[in-house]
């Protein structure tokens, strides 16, 4: 269900059940938690790609898995999905959001969990939910208005309209996006060059952007304070302000 490749220091975790556009089983969802967790341990990993293989990127829980099933749909979602959406936001390297293809439901959620969210011309992100009457989970409800407003955010839940690629950079949604026949190529591309970045910096970065999210100016600037001490104590700023001195490149992969 889960192929993980690992490339430059580049970890590229990829749902694979192409014929239902990797829409999400429990196999899936519990091997990508892990997987991640498993990546933000390991030291040769810098940077974690999430992508989808086939045409999908993932269509969202698996319509087919659910009935029958012994579990509560609150009780789902904190054994499933919710363990998933904290282990990508709580990773302590920067996790990047590949939409090949569809994003829908769950799958929605995702692809706007990444720290950065690059899309194909095809992709398309389709909130969901409210076609069989559930409410956005994973995280959307939180993710989504903070991107695009309350009310934006309420029409695409509301209507399940399919944001395509264009209208995705319009809004916010994503980053870049690539053509599909490069689309890999240039996820890798982006990814190693993120990867060269200084990872101690990009970690307390992620740490106190995560925190801002929900917090006053006041405690923003004093985790600032707190957490710039941290990064200036470490090798990467000596390497940083050495490299400037020196016109050279800095190298934040040693050490
Ligand atoms: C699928 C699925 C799918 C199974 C495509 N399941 N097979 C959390 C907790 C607990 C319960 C419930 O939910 C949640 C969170 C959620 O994620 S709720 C939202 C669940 N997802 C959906 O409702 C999306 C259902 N899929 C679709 O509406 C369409 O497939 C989309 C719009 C994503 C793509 O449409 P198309 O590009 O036209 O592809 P397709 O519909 O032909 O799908 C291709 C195949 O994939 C097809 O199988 P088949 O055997 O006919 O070729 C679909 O049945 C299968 N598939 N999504 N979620």
């Amino acid at each position: 269900v889960l192929l993980t490749e690992t490339h430059a220091g580049v970890r590229t975790l990829t749902m694979n059940r192409p014929d239902k556009l990797n829409a999400a089983n429990d196999a899936l969802l519990l091997s990508l938690t892990e997987a991640m967790t498993q990546a933000d341990a390991d030291v040769s990993v810098r940077v974690i790609v999430l992508t989808g293989s086939g045409r999908g990127f993932c269509a969202g829980q698996d319509l087919g898995d659910v009935s029958g099933r012994n579990m509560t749909f609150t009780e789902h979602l904190n054994h499933t999905y919710n363990p998933l959406i904290r282990a990508i936001r709580g990773c302590g390297k920067p996790v990047i959001s590949a939409v090949n293809g569809v994003a829908a439901g769950a799958g929605a959620s995702l692809a706007l969990a990444g720290d950065v969210r690059l899309w194909a011309r095809s992709a398309a992100l389709i909130e969901i939910f409210s076609n069989i009457a559930l409410i956005p989970d994973s995280g959307s409800t939180w993710f989504l208005p903070r991107l695009v407003g309350y009310h934006r955010a309420f029409e695409l839940m509301a209507l399940a309209d399919k944001v395509r690629s264009d209208e995705a950079l319009r809004l916010g949604l994503c980053e870049h996006v690539f053509p599909d026949e490069t689309f890999q190529q240039e996820v890798q591309a982006y990814a190693e060059a993120l990867a060269a970045r200084p990872a101690n910096a990009l970690k307390l970065t992620k740490q106190a952007l995560n925190a801002a999210m929900t917090s006053t100016l006041d405690a923003a600037l004093d985790l600032e304070a707190e957490l710039q001490q941290v990064a200036g104590d470490h090798w990467e700023h000596q390497e940083g302000v050495t490299a400037f001195k020196e016109k050279r490149a800095p190298d934040f992969r040693r050490g």
